[in-house]
């Protein structure tokens, strides 16, 4: 059976666990914590970061968005990227926003994790700056419209569900909610789907140190 190497509160797991459940595909969650010395994650990816999707024969692809292509290719149907060329690259580019959006609220949550005094204030702008554009070119892109692109769920709405979400675990005092009511509308909408109800994201304690 495949397995996936997930993390209960990564965005990045979140969008295959989202999409294998679409496509209704078994697979084994293993849930790990990457940031622990005691993860498997290294054995099956070099770069050393979940979700990796593990093949029945030991092989194993890794990064989110190759992921998702390796399960589109594989598992076609219900198809989550658009048929239609310039709507599959308008899907690919909210995603590109998305994974830019979760790089950089990474990147805050381990700045937060430093002693006070070693924690830089320009470093935190410019990646809140990152966020803050992200969100507001999400909010553009998705409109009051049921989807994010086209009109058939998939890929944009997964991407733009998943970031959406995973502020309210980490950066509950993000003010996106009242900055884009737009996406709170969408977000209310997508996280009733079974599929996102059944990985709704949760923190991790994390025992090693990081940072
Ligand atoms: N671009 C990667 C990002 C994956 C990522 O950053 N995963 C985090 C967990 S949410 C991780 O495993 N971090 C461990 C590390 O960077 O060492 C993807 O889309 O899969």
């Amino acid at each position: 059976m495949l397995r996936l190497i997930s993390a209960t509160p990564s965005p990045y797991a979140r969008k295959v666990r989202i999409a294998l459940a679409e496509k209704r595909i078994p697979f084994e969650l293993a849930t790990e914590v990457p940031w622990d010395s005691t993860t498997a994650t290294p054995r099956h990816n070099p770069l050393e970061k979940l979700p990796v999707l593990i093949f029945e024969d030991g092989s194993s692809v890794y990064e989110s968005r190759y992921i998702l292509e390796v399960i589109e290719a594989r598992w076609p149907e219900p198809p989550m990227v658009p048929a239609d060329p310039w709507e599959r690259l308008a899907a690919r580019k909210v995603e590109v926003i998305t994974d830019g959006i979760c790089d950089a609220l990474v990147l805050l949550f381990w700045e937060g994790h430093r002693a006070p005094e070693h924690q830089s204030a320009e470093w935190i702008a410019r990646q809140r700056r990152k966020v803050d554009g992200g969100l507001r070119a999400l909010a553009e892109t998705a409109g009051d419209r049921e989807r994010v692109v086209g009109n058939q769920f998939g890929l944009a709405d997964i991407a733009t569900g998943t970031v959406l979400r995973y502020l309210d675990v980490r950066f509950p005092e993000h003010p996106w909610r009242s900055e884009y009511p737009n996406l709170v509308g969408l977000s209310a909408r997508l996280e009733a789907r079974p599929s996102f109800a059944a990985t709704v994201p949760v923190p991790q304690v994390i025992s090693d140190k990081v940072v």
